[in-house]
């Protein structure tokens, strides 16, 4: 039966399921019980990391009478369910998200003090999942909490990397990367299914035979195989007994493979066989937004895809089930082109394993699948060489092809005669070399594409995919990214959280985030604006001890928090900032400018660099040389400092964002595609300085222009100068205060003399300068300078804090889920 469906062919009886009681003492024995006979130990022997796995299993009893109760609610009822399928989820710790859905919180608490020990040890003792590079990953976590408070049926399905995103750090003012060996310490969260491995097949050659009936059959014969191991991650909802399933892949050597080497007495090639098996789930791609086009990452993207489909049909759907119902009760979310590989594959089953006909097995397939874009950067969309799918999924390379024909001859019939559109629309690029787009591929199929920001979604209709959306027009939308409120308002920020509950009178407001509108009135309450500036004090406070504790970095307690975190990508121009850090200090070093005139200010940065790009791990020592300098140098007394903790990450983010005072979102106007921090500063009450780019043009609409500082070009002016042709070095000529910036940053002043640490990034900017930071420069120091003005009223500033958070509770994941149930999902 190893292997098979699930069902029992027996019936046995279910026996009903109860968690532990939700008291204190109920909670404490659950704790040793589990400390007992789930880790072995006795309490007064017991390590931290014993007590936070006890912890992590007792809270997850809580979860699972829920989880199990889902379950059958769900199969008694079936109703139409989302397949979320994504490389990526970015969860972050999952002790203080579990502890909130099962309102453990306070009887955890209090129930481990009794036995001496404290929560907030255990919380930190949880090395959190990276199993994601950034705003991608991180958005499919919030998408998979939000169906769950919403108690909508998702399985989402991904890869368990056993390495997550690197661990940074800092030597000698540049990045070293540490593998991120995130199990090491045990994984509490997840349950392993080895009896619903799933064998995945690569290589090898089609075969063709025709039946008496003259009709064509497609043989695949592979050539090697692995097996995809499940593990379950329970993903629970809030205040509604509502418990998901993500279900992550691990690679692991099939026994027939290993059974054969063995047999052949080469014991050394079977196990070398089995670490390259193991290899496909080994490790995360670092890159964010320029994937490198590797073979093993084709690779992952085929293993846990095809994993997923097999799993859901033939585990998850009832035996019997009538595949023609199959949009039905399914529709795949492609989070981005990385699961695209899913379409031929669903062909491919239906086809060559079900025995359809083709016409019908399109049919079906393109109502099962919707497609989400998230960028726009040329170098961000992935194509796969011919010969590389060829080699290794030699059979949906062939219904690559196939679905290219057909779609071709479409194109023909509805363009006739134009040609140039059908090799502009062709899934199969011909330069510079034989490809497949897998943009294209997924939006032949896709019942849905969307952009993730209004901005976004326009440009992806108008300026990559303009031919697809005058043939489709149906086909394309806009579902503008969100957050979950429970992780980046309630947990990260739970004084601004007690301080909402307090005014808002209940806490409807965590799962209704429109409910903040009701805190309007209270920005021009003063009693209300001091508490709130005191959360904000309070918050700052927080952070700071964890730098100190962390990264031994002393921070000023009174300057204004500046804070610029996300991943190191030109297009973000983490250089511009610098650039405008370097002004200030340049300006007060040449006497130009009283240090007393500079409002006291801390720039914060947080961001990894792809290991292999270079121009980004350029500019990350180059903020460090630049921290190093002024935050020592005397004459700035303080009121000038740059702090760079390593290794940005979640875990961070939760404490850095809601001490902010200022939120940088300056990216080039029309890049970035969305943003989701933007969201997040704005929800905890920073005040945002951005350009008219991804969410930021709708954050700014809902905050209003008064409570947002707005610079740069905006994407049709940047079109503009593109087209007419870019120079930066001209806007350095005849700016001065650009000018002696850059000659400072290029000096050696902050690299230890040695004018060749900075050329690199100083050079790029003079003469390349891709992103137009140089253009943007002047309007940055404008803008900056209203934030300095504006910091000064704090009545003001705190005001529009205020509004700021009262106006953004469109920004929940809620209602981004409820927008793709609407406009993809239930059409
Ligand atoms: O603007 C963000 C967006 O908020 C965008 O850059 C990011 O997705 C976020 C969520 O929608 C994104 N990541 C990637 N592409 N866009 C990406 C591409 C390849 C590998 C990993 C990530």
């Amino acid at each position: 039966l190893l292997g098979t469906r699930s069902t029992p062919t027996h019936a046995l009886a279910a026996v009903p399921v109860e968690g532990p009681p939700l008291t204190v003492d109920g909670f404490v024995e659950a704790f040793l019980q589990e400390l007992h006979f789930g880790q072995g130990v006795q309490l007064d022997r017991s390590t931290v990391n014993d007590q936070y796995l006890a912890l992590a299993r007792t809270v997850m009893h809580y979860m699972m009478a829920e989880w199990l109760e889902t379950g059958r609610r769900r199969r008694a009822e079936p109703t139409k369910m989302i397949g979320y399928l994504s490389a990526e989820y970015l969860l972050g710790r999952q002790l203080g998200n579990a502890l909130l859905a099962t309102e453990l919180t306070e009887v955890a608490e209090e129930g481990l003090a009794t036995l001496g020990i404290d929560l907030a040890t255990l919380r930190s003792q949880e090395i959190e999942p990276g199993l994601g590079n950034g705003g991608l990953g991180r958005l499919a976590a919030c998408f998979i909490d939000s169906l769950a408070v919403m108690d909508v049926p998702c399985i989402a399905y991904g890869i368990r990397y056993e390495y997550g995103i690197f661990r940074q750090t800092f030597f000698n003012n540049r990045q070293l990367e540490v593998p991120d060996n995130w199990l090491r310490l045990g994984s509490p969260w997840e349950f392993p299914h080895p009896e619903r491995a799933v064998q995945v097949d690569f290589g090898g050659h089609t075969e063709r035979t025709s039946d008496e009936n003259g009709r064509e059959h497609v043989q695949w014969v592979p050539s090697w195989n692995v097996q995809g191991i499940p593990y379950h991650y329970m993903v629970p909802g809030y205040d509604n007994k509502a418990v998901n399933t993500l279900r992550l892949w691990s690679a692991q050597a099939t026994d027939a493979f290993n059974l054969q080497i063995f047999n052949s007495g080469d014991h050394a090639e079977a196990v070398r066989s089995q670490t390259f098996a193991e290899n496909i789930s080994k490790v995360l791609y670092p890159e964010d937004s320029t994937p490198q086009g590797r073979e093993l990452r084709l690779q992952q993207q085929y293993f846990f895809v095809a994993c997923s489909l097999h799993d859901y049909i033939e585990h998850t759907l009832p035996a019997d089930f009538d595949l023609r119902k199959l949009p039905d009760q399914i529709i795949w979310q492609l989070n981005d082109t990385h699961p695209v590989i899913a379409i031929p594959e669903l062909m491919r089953i239906l086809v060559d394993v079900k025995g359809f006909e083709w016409a019908e097995a399109w049919d079906i397939t393109k109502r099962c699948f919707a497609y989400t874009c998230h960028t726009l950067l040329p170098e961000a969309l992935e194509v796969w060489p011919v010969d590389v799918i060829g080699r290794l999924l030699p059979r949906h390379l062939e219904i690559i092809f196939r679905i290219n024909e057909d779609f071709l001859i479409e194109v023909r019939e509805r363009f006739p005669g134009d040609e140039l559109r059908v090799r502009r629309m062709s899934i199969i690029a011909e330069h510079p070399e034989r490809a497949v787009r897998m943009a294209y591929l997924a939006s032949v199929a896709a019942t849905k594409i969307n952009g993730v920001a209004a901005l976004h979604s326009e440009l992806l209709r108008d300026k990559v995919l303009p031919d697809f959306s005058e043939m489709w027009p149906d086909k394309f939308t806009n579902v503008t990214n969100g957050v979950t409120p429970r992780r980046f308002l309630r947990l990260a920020n739970p004084k601004l959280s007690e301080l909402i509950t307090e005014v808002l009178g209940d806490e409807r407001w965590v799962t209704d985030l429109d409910r903040l509108s009701g805190l309007e009135a209270y920005a021009d309450d003063a009693s209300f604006r001091e508490k709130f500036r005191q959360v904000k004090a309070a918050n700052k406070t927080r952070l700071f001890e964890l730098l100190k504790r962390r990264d031994g970095i002393d921070v000023a307690p009174d300057n204004m928090l500046d804070v610029m975190v996300k991943r190191l990508h030109e297009y973000k121009r983490q250089s511009l900032k610098l650039l405008h850090i370097v002004h200030l200090y340049e300006s007060v070093v040449s006497g130009r400018r009283d240090i007393s005139d500079i409002v006291p200010r801390t720039f914060v940065f947080g961001a990894k660099a792809a290991p292999g790009y270079h121009m980004a791990k350029e500019t990350i020592f180059l903020i460090n040389s630049v921290a190093e300098k002024i935050n020592s140098d005397s004459r700035m007394q303080g009121r000038l400092a740059v702090v760079f903790p390593a290794n940005y990450n979640v875990t961070l983010a939760e404490r850095l964002i809601p001490a902010a005072d200022l939120s940088e979102q300056i990216s080039l106007a029309g890049k970035e595609a969305s943003g989701t921090g933007n969201m997040k500063f704005a929800l905890n009450g920073a005040l945002t300085i951005g350009t008219d780019d991804g969410a930021n043009v709708e954050i700014r609409k809902l905050v209003g222009d008064d409570h947002f500082f707005l610079f740069g070009m905006s994407e049709p002016e940047v079109a503009e100068l593109g087209a007419r042709g870019y120079v930066p070095s001209s806007f350095y000529e005849q700016n001065e205060d650009l000018r002696r910036a850059v000659d400072l940053l290029g000096s050696g002043e902050f690299t230890g003399s040695n004018r060749d640490a900075a050329s690199t990034v100083v050079n790029d900017l003079l003469w390349n300068d891709r992103f137009m930071a140089l253009a943007d420069f002047q309007s940055y120091v404008e803008a900056q300078a209203r934030v300095d003005a504006a910091y000064a009223d704090t009545e003001a500033w705190t005001r529009s804090a205020i509004l700021n958070v009262a106006r953004t509770g469109f920004f929940s994941s809620d209602r981004s889920m409820r927008d793709y149930l609407d406009r993809i999902w239930l059409r």
